[in-house]
Protein backbone atom coordinates (compact mmCIF):
# COMPACT_ATOMS: atom_id res chain seq x y z
CA UNK A 1 0.00 0.00 0.00
CA UNK A 2 1.33 3.26 -0.91
CA UNK A 3 0.12 6.82 0.48
CA UNK A 4 0.72 9.87 -0.54
CA UNK A 5 -0.58 13.24 0.36
CA UNK A 6 -3.58 15.06 -0.88
CA UNK A 7 -2.89 19.02 -1.26
CA UNK A 8 -5.53 21.18 -0.16
CA UNK A 9 -8.43 22.26 -2.14
CA UNK A 10 -7.65 25.02 -4.39
CA UNK A 11 -9.77 28.45 -3.34
CA UNK A 12 -10.14 29.76 -6.75
CA UNK A 13 -13.42 28.45 -7.51
CA UNK A 14 -12.64 27.61 -11.14
CA UNK A 15 -9.05 25.47 -10.42
CA UNK A 16 -11.70 23.99 -7.65
CA UNK A 17 -13.90 22.54 -10.07
CA UNK A 18 -11.60 21.35 -12.46
CA UNK A 19 -9.89 19.59 -9.75
CA UNK A 20 -12.63 17.86 -8.90
CA UNK A 21 -13.67 17.02 -12.17
CA UNK A 22 -10.21 15.02 -12.94
CA UNK A 23 -9.73 13.50 -9.43
CA UNK A 24 -13.00 13.01 -8.19
CA UNK A 25 -12.33 14.22 -4.51
CA UNK A 26 -10.48 17.02 -2.66
CA UNK A 27 -9.48 17.98 0.91
CA UNK A 28 -11.46 20.95 2.07
CA UNK A 29 -9.65 22.21 5.87
CA UNK A 30 -11.95 24.11 8.25
CA UNK A 31 -14.76 23.62 6.50
CA UNK A 32 -17.05 22.92 9.39
CA UNK A 33 -16.83 24.91 13.03
CA UNK A 34 -16.06 21.86 14.88
CA UNK A 35 -17.66 23.39 18.22
CA UNK A 36 -21.05 22.39 15.67
CA UNK A 37 -20.47 19.05 15.68
CA UNK A 38 -18.66 18.52 19.18
CA UNK A 39 -21.94 16.55 20.55
CA UNK A 40 -21.57 14.09 18.30
CA UNK A 41 -18.24 13.23 19.29
CA UNK A 42 -18.77 13.87 22.54
CA UNK A 43 -21.64 11.06 22.68
CA UNK A 44 -20.02 8.89 20.43
CA UNK A 45 -16.74 8.57 22.69
CA UNK A 46 -18.91 7.99 25.09
CA UNK A 47 -20.52 5.27 23.85
CA UNK A 48 -17.10 4.08 22.77
CA UNK A 49 -15.68 3.89 26.53
CA UNK A 50 -19.14 2.57 27.69
CA UNK A 51 -18.69 -0.39 25.06
CA UNK A 52 -14.77 -1.00 27.02
CA UNK A 53 -13.33 0.09 23.82
CA UNK A 54 -12.10 3.78 24.56
CA UNK A 55 -10.08 4.65 27.25
CA UNK A 56 -11.55 6.79 30.34
CA UNK A 57 -9.51 10.19 29.58
CA UNK A 58 -8.53 10.11 25.94
CA UNK A 59 -10.07 8.83 22.29
CA UNK A 60 -7.53 6.08 22.57
CA UNK A 61 -8.05 2.36 22.27
CA UNK A 62 -8.56 0.45 25.30
CA UNK A 63 -6.84 -2.91 24.06
CA UNK A 64 -10.41 -4.89 24.26
CA UNK A 65 -11.53 -6.28 21.05
CA UNK A 66 -13.84 -4.44 18.87
CA UNK A 67 -16.27 -6.83 18.09
CA UNK A 68 -19.18 -5.34 16.55
CA UNK A 69 -18.65 -1.50 16.35
CA UNK A 70 -22.79 -0.81 15.78
CA UNK A 71 -23.57 -2.66 19.01
CA UNK A 72 -21.51 0.09 21.39
CA UNK A 73 -24.28 2.46 19.95
CA UNK A 74 -21.93 4.73 17.79
CA UNK A 75 -24.67 5.72 15.18
CA UNK A 76 -27.52 5.73 17.92
CA UNK A 77 -26.16 8.70 19.64
CA UNK A 78 -29.45 11.14 20.24
CA UNK A 79 -27.19 14.11 19.10
CA UNK A 80 -27.44 12.15 15.66
CA UNK A 81 -30.86 12.70 15.78
CA UNK A 82 -30.96 16.29 16.55
CA UNK A 83 -29.16 16.88 13.66
CA UNK A 84 -31.18 15.29 11.39
CA UNK A 85 -34.24 17.22 12.59
CA UNK A 86 -32.56 20.31 11.78
CA UNK A 87 -31.77 18.83 8.35
CA UNK A 88 -35.33 17.51 8.13
CA UNK A 89 -36.28 21.87 9.28
CA UNK A 90 -33.46 22.66 6.20
CA UNK A 91 -31.91 24.44 9.63
CA UNK A 92 -28.88 22.18 9.88
CA UNK A 93 -25.15 23.66 10.06
CA UNK A 94 -24.14 21.56 7.03
CA UNK A 95 -25.75 22.99 4.24
CA UNK A 96 -24.26 26.20 4.09
CA UNK A 97 -20.94 24.29 4.13
CA UNK A 98 -21.82 22.17 1.46
CA UNK A 99 -23.04 25.22 -0.68
CA UNK A 100 -19.43 26.75 0.12
CA UNK A 101 -17.81 23.63 -0.62
CA UNK A 102 -19.39 22.87 -4.06
CA UNK A 103 -19.85 26.35 -5.29
CA UNK A 104 -23.80 26.08 -5.70
CA UNK A 105 -26.85 25.27 -3.95
CA UNK A 106 -26.49 22.32 -1.88
CA UNK A 107 -28.82 19.55 0.28
CA UNK A 108 -27.97 17.34 2.92
CA UNK A 109 -29.46 14.09 3.19
CA UNK A 110 -30.63 12.96 6.20
CA UNK A 111 -28.74 9.98 6.24
CA UNK A 112 -26.22 10.32 8.73
CA UNK A 113 -23.05 7.65 9.48
CA UNK A 114 -20.53 7.63 11.99
CA UNK A 115 -17.44 5.53 10.87
CA UNK A 116 -14.85 4.85 13.45
CA UNK A 117 -11.80 2.75 12.95
CA UNK A 118 -10.41 1.18 15.80
CA UNK A 119 -6.67 -0.13 15.78
CA UNK A 120 -7.89 -3.88 17.12
CA UNK A 121 -6.66 -5.44 13.68
CA UNK A 122 -5.78 -3.91 10.37
CA UNK A 123 -7.58 -6.21 8.87
CA UNK A 124 -11.13 -4.87 10.28
CA UNK A 125 -10.87 -1.82 8.79
CA UNK A 126 -13.47 0.07 5.82
CA UNK A 127 -12.48 -2.25 2.52
CA UNK A 128 -11.88 -0.56 -0.73
CA UNK A 129 -15.20 0.05 -2.37
CA UNK A 130 -17.24 3.15 -4.02
CA UNK A 131 -20.42 4.30 -3.04
CA UNK A 132 -21.93 4.38 -6.68
CA UNK A 133 -23.46 1.01 -6.33
CA UNK A 134 -25.36 2.31 -3.66
CA UNK A 135 -25.89 5.92 -4.70
CA UNK A 136 -26.38 5.72 -8.47
CA UNK A 137 -29.12 8.07 -9.68
CA UNK A 138 -27.97 10.70 -12.18
CA UNK A 139 -26.61 14.12 -10.31
CA UNK A 140 -24.59 16.06 -8.78
CA UNK A 141 -24.28 13.40 -5.62
CA UNK A 142 -21.14 13.55 -3.21
CA UNK A 143 -19.59 12.21 -0.27
CA UNK A 144 -18.52 14.71 2.86
CA UNK A 145 -16.41 12.70 5.03
CA UNK A 146 -15.68 14.97 8.09
CA UNK A 147 -12.98 14.60 10.83
CA UNK A 148 -14.22 14.01 14.51
CA UNK A 149 -10.87 13.65 15.40
CA UNK A 150 -7.37 14.61 15.30
CA UNK A 151 -5.94 11.81 12.49
CA UNK A 152 -2.35 12.00 11.88
CA UNK A 153 -1.39 11.52 8.07
CA UNK A 154 -2.00 7.67 7.38
CA UNK A 155 -3.13 6.89 10.89
CA UNK A 156 -6.55 5.55 10.43
CA UNK A 157 -8.02 8.19 8.21
CA UNK A 158 -9.46 7.80 5.25
CA UNK A 159 -7.74 6.56 1.92
CA UNK A 160 -8.56 7.59 -1.69
CA UNK A 161 -7.91 6.54 -4.85
CA UNK A 162 -7.72 10.56 -6.90
CA UNK A 163 -9.34 9.68 -10.73
CA UNK A 164 -11.06 6.01 -10.03
CA UNK A 165 -14.55 7.46 -10.50
CA UNK A 166 -13.53 7.69 -14.64
CA UNK A 167 -12.79 3.79 -14.23
CA UNK A 168 -16.60 3.14 -13.79
CA UNK A 169 -17.78 0.92 -11.58
CA UNK A 170 -15.64 -1.76 -10.28
CA UNK A 171 -16.46 -5.56 -9.54
CA UNK A 172 -16.57 -6.25 -5.88
CA UNK A 173 -14.70 -9.86 -4.83
CA UNK A 174 -13.75 -11.63 -1.67
CA UNK A 175 -10.39 -9.99 -0.39
CA UNK A 176 -7.84 -11.72 1.18
CA UNK A 177 -6.13 -9.18 3.84
CA UNK A 178 -9.84 -7.87 4.76
CA UNK A 179 -12.11 -10.01 7.51
CA UNK A 180 -15.45 -8.66 8.02
CA UNK A 181 -15.58 -7.97 11.84
CA UNK A 182 -18.43 -10.44 12.76
CA UNK A 183 -18.20 -13.52 11.15
CA UNK A 184 -14.32 -13.33 10.78
CA UNK A 185 -14.71 -14.64 7.06
CA UNK A 186 -13.02 -12.17 4.32
CA UNK A 187 -14.76 -9.74 3.40
CA UNK A 188 -15.90 -8.48 -0.21
CA UNK A 189 -14.91 -5.17 -2.12
CA UNK A 190 -12.88 -3.75 -4.80
CA UNK A 191 -9.24 -5.46 -5.14
CA UNK A 192 -6.84 -2.34 -3.85
CA UNK A 193 -4.68 -3.88 -6.98
CA UNK A 194 -7.07 -2.41 -9.44
CA UNK A 195 -6.38 1.17 -8.37
CA UNK A 196 -2.74 0.01 -7.74
CA UNK A 197 -2.65 0.03 -4.34
CA UNK A 198 -2.28 3.67 -4.09
CA UNK A 199 -3.86 5.71 -2.04
CA UNK A 200 -4.09 9.70 -1.14
CA UNK A 201 -4.85 11.02 2.14
CA UNK A 202 -3.92 13.88 4.82
CA UNK A 203 -3.39 14.76 8.12
CA UNK A 204 -7.15 15.93 9.19
CA UNK A 205 -8.41 17.73 12.03
CA UNK A 206 -12.25 18.09 13.14
CA UNK A 207 -13.97 20.22 10.90
CA UNK A 208 -11.78 19.30 7.77
CA UNK A 209 -14.08 17.72 5.01
CA UNK A 210 -12.76 15.47 2.23
CA UNK A 211 -15.50 15.83 -0.34
CA UNK A 212 -15.84 12.80 -2.97
CA UNK A 213 -18.22 11.21 -6.25
CA UNK A 214 -19.35 7.88 -5.00
CA UNK A 215 -17.48 6.44 -8.03
CA UNK A 216 -13.98 7.11 -6.48
CA UNK A 217 -12.46 3.86 -4.74
CA UNK A 218 -11.79 4.56 -1.09
CA UNK A 219 -10.72 2.48 2.00
CA UNK A 220 -10.48 2.88 5.76
CA UNK A 221 -6.43 2.94 6.73
CA UNK A 222 -5.69 0.86 9.46
CA UNK A 223 -4.70 2.80 12.67
CA UNK A 224 -0.87 2.85 13.42
CA UNK A 225 -0.85 4.32 17.11
CA UNK A 226 -3.41 3.71 19.38
CA UNK A 227 -5.75 6.39 18.31
CA UNK A 228 -9.48 5.77 17.69
CA UNK A 229 -10.42 7.75 14.23
CA UNK A 230 -14.25 9.13 13.71
CA UNK A 231 -15.65 10.63 11.20
CA UNK A 232 -19.38 11.38 10.22
CA UNK A 233 -19.75 10.55 6.77
CA UNK A 234 -22.81 12.33 4.68
CA UNK A 235 -24.24 12.55 1.15
CA UNK A 236 -24.82 15.86 0.12
CA UNK A 237 -26.77 16.37 -3.85
CA UNK A 238 -27.53 19.77 -5.97
CA UNK A 239 -30.23 21.26 -4.81
CA UNK A 240 -31.58 20.93 -7.92
CA UNK A 241 -31.29 16.61 -7.99
CA UNK A 242 -33.71 14.50 -7.23
CA UNK A 243 -33.90 12.71 -3.45
CA UNK A 244 -35.02 8.95 -3.10
CA UNK A 245 -38.66 9.37 -1.92
CA UNK A 246 -37.15 8.27 1.28
CA UNK A 247 -33.98 7.89 3.81
CA UNK A 248 -34.21 5.93 6.64
CA UNK A 249 -32.08 7.25 9.54
CA UNK A 250 -31.36 5.81 12.58
CA UNK A 251 -33.34 2.75 14.96
CA UNK A 252 -35.55 3.14 11.89
CA UNK A 253 -32.98 2.42 9.47
CA UNK A 254 -31.44 -0.60 11.46
CA UNK A 255 -34.63 -2.29 11.65
CA UNK A 256 -35.40 -2.26 8.20
CA UNK A 257 -31.44 -3.46 7.83
CA UNK A 258 -31.88 -6.09 9.97
CA UNK A 259 -35.45 -7.18 8.52
CA UNK A 260 -33.59 -6.79 4.74
CA UNK A 261 -30.77 -9.30 6.39
CA UNK A 262 -33.11 -11.73 7.36
CA UNK A 263 -35.40 -12.43 3.69
CA UNK A 264 -32.09 -12.22 2.08
CA UNK A 265 -30.46 -14.85 4.37
CA UNK A 266 -31.03 -17.64 1.83
CA UNK A 267 -29.17 -15.83 -1.05
CA UNK A 268 -25.97 -15.42 1.11
CA UNK A 269 -25.14 -11.66 -0.03
CA UNK A 270 -22.36 -10.08 1.23
CA UNK A 271 -22.52 -6.68 3.73
CA UNK A 272 -21.62 -4.56 0.40
CA UNK A 273 -24.01 -6.38 -1.50
CA UNK A 274 -26.88 -6.05 1.49
CA UNK A 275 -26.10 -2.29 1.80
CA UNK A 276 -26.71 -2.22 -2.28
CA UNK A 277 -29.72 -4.25 -1.93
CA UNK A 278 -30.87 -1.78 0.69
CA UNK A 279 -30.25 1.07 -0.71
CA UNK A 280 -31.77 0.02 -3.98
CA UNK A 281 -35.31 -0.72 -1.46
CA UNK A 282 -35.46 2.65 0.18
CA UNK A 283 -34.20 4.64 -3.24
CA UNK A 284 -37.74 2.86 -4.64
CA UNK A 285 -39.91 3.66 -1.58
CA UNK A 286 -40.66 0.34 -1.15
CA UNK A 287 -41.81 -1.87 2.03
CA UNK A 288 -39.86 -4.62 2.68
CA UNK A 289 -41.29 -8.17 2.16
CA UNK A 290 -39.61 -11.63 1.23
CA UNK A 291 -40.45 -10.92 -2.88
CA UNK A 292 -38.75 -7.69 -2.92
CA UNK A 293 -35.86 -8.55 -1.15
CA UNK A 294 -35.76 -11.62 -3.12
CA UNK A 295 -35.71 -9.33 -6.76
CA UNK A 296 -33.21 -7.07 -5.51
CA UNK A 297 -30.92 -9.58 -4.06
CA UNK A 298 -31.20 -11.34 -7.55
CA UNK A 299 -30.34 -8.32 -9.17
CA UNK A 300 -27.20 -7.88 -6.97
CA UNK A 301 -26.23 -11.32 -7.10
CA UNK A 302 -25.81 -10.92 -11.20
CA UNK A 303 -22.58 -10.78 -12.48
O1 LIG B 1 -14.54 5.92 7.39
C1 LIG B 1 -14.50 4.82 6.88
O2 LIG B 1 -13.83 3.88 7.35
C2 LIG B 1 -15.28 4.53 5.64
C3 LIG B 1 -15.99 5.70 5.07
C4 LIG B 1 -16.81 5.38 3.87
O3 LIG B 1 -16.78 4.30 3.35
C5 LIG B 1 -17.64 6.43 3.31
O4 LIG B 1 -17.66 7.55 3.85
O5 LIG B 1 -18.33 6.16 2.31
Amino acid sequence: MELSELSSAPADPTERALRYERDGCLLVRDAVDPAQLEAISTKVTAALRAGGLAMATELRWSGAPAGDLEATGINDVPALDELVERIDGGTDPLRPVAGDICGKPMVVWRSLHVFAAVPDDPAHVTVPHQDNFAVRQDGDYRRLWIALSEIPFGDGGLGLAAGSHRCGRLPNVELSGFADRNTGKPATGIDPHQVGDRWQTAAMRPGDVLVFRPGVVHRGLPPVSDRIRLALAVIVSAATDPLPPMIYTGPENRARRARIRELAAPFGLSELQLLAVAADLNRAGAGIDAETVQAAAERHLRP
